[in-house]
């Protein structure tokens, strides 16, 4: 640091991306200022009000650091709020056309001279697109793009656009690293924790609409009274944010606090329960969303226990919920402890015959592979075989198999590799985002939902670089064509600087990081290899419990190769995609090798595409992980003194426990692995610091992110 440059005030992430730091370059905080003069805005419902009160925080913040001043004279320089219902002098502008595109979210943002005075305007069809497009203008001036001649429409692509809160009763969340639950049950309804509303607001700003609240291993207590009413004062919170709740269903809630004797879907006294509940949760929150329900997978109820399909299990709770225009999100995520069969197929062989049968108001929730949010796995199967039923995409924004809230792991590159990804279902350019957005089979439903990363530490997500996995995340659910580069650059220039240097060094830290983690983890298709239970940390060598629980059961190494085969001569899973993809992958020599021991076991000798075996790339691509980490590190030191001191000091920590643990992952992999290989290690990579059997030896407890009680 130049010995007079002024100490940057220490920040400590709570601000996330709204920080609304004053503009330091004075020629573009003049242009800005000179053209926001004054605000004309005739707030007219809560909604107008939250968009007035981020609109004067944030440019109060970014231009003048005082108010800006309000006004119902149109002057030069004034920037005009408004819907053509609210605001007389935007109806009179006649922007039909404009609007039109805009459907009952999105917002526009124009430059428009109004009886000769230059002005900026917002406006929507609706007070929610009034607020989207009040955080997009703050968006714009916080990444310094020009004001001159703007021209932008925006309305999203997926009507729902949730983050699905797996968040207990008891306050502990199911895979949370960064702290407790945000919601205060036990204060609830009575205190309304302030940081309720900076939750929306973040929300908001990003156009997520919607929010499960609690675990989908869920509590039926939830559907009870007392926390309805729970429910509902965070509903009240959430409202003019946009955000509409929903609760997780436990499908044995009629015989948990029912004191019904069955739980069984046909039965008229069950479906009468269900009917009362739904009446019950929407005379506190008219704008229930419904319910997210996982049934019949990892122990919980559901209608199998009854001799019933999930489509009579999502049906009966539909029709609880369609007089009150709620859905049900039916979960995708099914596989079963008896069956033999290829966990990978089971949730087609399961629900792709009920395709056509569920109610109207049920929409599928699939994540985005067929094993459990691995760091890279191909797209779910299901994704184009249930044309009949609107389709929900699943992501998971907590790092439950990516290193928790330890590694730096910025995944927009992964969910874009599912949305972008080719299903062929309808032919060449059949993607998943435009299954999921409702686009390719003409549904009315559309959405994609994430599981949330955010606990109630200081900084929301734990690591301050995976908060940019929740923006990311939210940007889209908006639009799923934004590019991952042009997401994460403006995610550091509202987070960190607009500061070319802050920016490329850590741009090119985030680009890559999904690619560290995948190398020094899983590398070649890999997969479900960590540690039994909490799975922190490495574990191919776990084999108790059930089957498809071990990591010997999904890498299949012995002393031929390694990898799952899921060809006609395996598994077959392959069989469950569409013919073009399913041409590309079953064949060794056209599988991506990234994907190449997900689909193939394959002999260690293998020729890979570099020249080396099959042995030899595993272990270059683990040690290229550990040395991805490093260049981060060496990045990150790159900007000390151009960072306030708390933030970079506290990743410059956490950049050193994420090599730590890439090369525990590495030693501890490739360890094992030459046990059943019986192969040296290429001298060039580093050589493992400890033996097999002291990796073997390791063993954590209270590893954060599940209850107490599973030790
Ligand atoms: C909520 C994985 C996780 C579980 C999670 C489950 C699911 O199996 O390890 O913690 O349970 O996915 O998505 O339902």
């Amino acid at each position: 640091m130049a010995p007079n440059t002024p100490k940057l005030l220490d920040e400590d992430g709570y601000e996330l991306w709204l920080r609304y730091a004053l503009i330091e370059d004075t020629v573009l905080r003049t242009q800005y200022e000179n053209a926001l003069q004054a605000i004309t805005f005739n707030v007219t419902s809560p909604t107008q009000q939250a968009a007035m009160d981020e609109l004067m925080r944030g440019m109060t913040g970014l231009l003048t650091g005082r108010p800006i001043a309000t006004s119902s004279v149109i002057h030069d320089g004034t920037l005009l709020v408004g819907t053509p219902q609210s605001e007389p002098a935007i109806a009179a502008l006649e922007l039909h056309d404009a609007l039109e595109t805009l459907g009952d979210e999105g917002y526009a943002l124009l430059s428009q001279s109004i009886a000769g005075k230059r002005c900026t305007i917002i406006t929507a069809n609706s007070d929610i697109g009034l607020l989207y497009g009040s955080f997009a203008l703050l968006r714009h001036l916080q990444t310094h793009r020009s004001l001159h001649n703007l021209h932008v429409l925006s309305a999203p692509q997926m009507r729902l656009r949730m983050l699905n809160h797996w968040d207990n009763l008891d306050g502990t969340i199911e895979r949370g690293y960064a702290g407790f639950s945000l919601w205060d049950w036990h204060k609830l309804p009575h205190y309304i924790d302030p940081r309720y509303c900076d939750y929306a607001r973040a929300m908001a700003s990003i156009g997520l609409n919607a929010a499960s609240l609690t675990n989908v291993n869920a509590n039926a207590l939830v559907l009870t009274k007392a926390y309805i009413a729970k429910a509902a004062a965070l509903a009240d919170a959430f409202r003019p944010y946009g955000i509409r709740i929903y609760l997780t269903a436990r499908f044995s809630a009629p015989l948990e606090i029912g004191h019904l004797d069955t739980a069984d879907p046909l039965d008229p006294n069950v479906a009468h329960w269900w009917q009362q509940t739904a009446a019950m949760i929407y005379e506190a929150i008219p704008d229930f969303g419904g319910f997210v329900v996982k049934a019949n997978s990892e122990g919980q109820p559901g209608p199998h226990d009854y001799g019933c399909t999930h489509a009579d299990g999502a049906n009966m709770l539909a029709d609880a919920l369609a007089p009150y225009g709620g859905t049900v999100i039916w979960r995708a995520f099914v596989y079963d402890a008896d069956v033999t069969e290829d966990r990978h197929k089971q949730a087609n062989n399961q629900l792709v015959p009920l395709d056509g049968a569920f109610r109207d108001n049920v929409l599928l929730q699939v994540k985005n592979g067929a094993i459990d949010f691995q760091p890279r796995e191909p797209f779910h199967p299901l994704f184009g075989r249930m044309p009949q039923t609107p389709l929900v995409l699943e992501v998971q924004l907590t790092q439950e198999y990516l290193g928790f809230a330890t590694h730096l792991a910025y995944l927009a590159p992964l969910f874009k590799e599912t949305l972008d990804a080719d299903t062929y279902c309808q032919g060449p350019g059949s993607t998943v985002a435009k299954i999921v957005s409702g686009e390719l089979d003409g549904h009315p439903h559309s959405g994609i939902a994430a599981v949330s990363n955010i606990g109630n530490d200081r900084n929301w997500c734990g690591h301050p670089f995976a908060a940019a996995n929740w923006y990311g995340f939210g940007r889209l659910a908006w639009d799923p064509a934004l590019t991952s580069d042009g997401i994460a650059e403006e995610w550091i220039r509202m987070t960190f600087s607009n500061e070319l240097q802050i920016v490329d060094e850590i741009l090119a830290m985030m680009l890559p990081s999904r690619e560290a983690v995948v190398n020094y983890m899983t590398p070649l298709g890999l997969h479900h290899i960590m540690a039994r239970d909490h799975h922190y940390g490495p574990g191919p060598w776990v084999d108790m419990g059930r089957a498809d629980w071990t990591a010997l059961y999904y890498h299949q190494a012995d002393a031929d190769g390694i990898g799952f085969d899921r060809t006609s001569s395996g598994s077959n899973a392959i069989s469950q995609y569409f013919p073009s993809y399913a041409a590309m992958v079953s064949s060794v020599e056209t599988c991506p090798e990234t994907l190449l021991l997900w689909f193939h076991h394959v002999s260690w000798d293998h020729v890979m595409a570099s020249g080396r075996s099959l042995w030899e790339e595993l272990c270059f691509a683990y040690d290229e992980g550990v040395g991805m980490v490093r260049q981060m590190q060496a990045r990150w030191t790159a900007l000390e003194g151009l960072i306030d001191s708390a933030r970079y000091e506290h990743i410059k920590a956490l950049l050193r426990i994420q090599l730590d643990e890439a090369c525990w992952w590495r030693d501890a992999c490739l360890l094992y692995f030459q046990s059943i290989s019986g192969r040296p290690f290429p001298a060039q990579i580093e050589q493992p610091g400890g033996t097999l059997a002291d990796y073997m030896a390791i063993t954590h407890y209270y590893v954060p992110g599940i209850p107490e009680r599973r030790f």
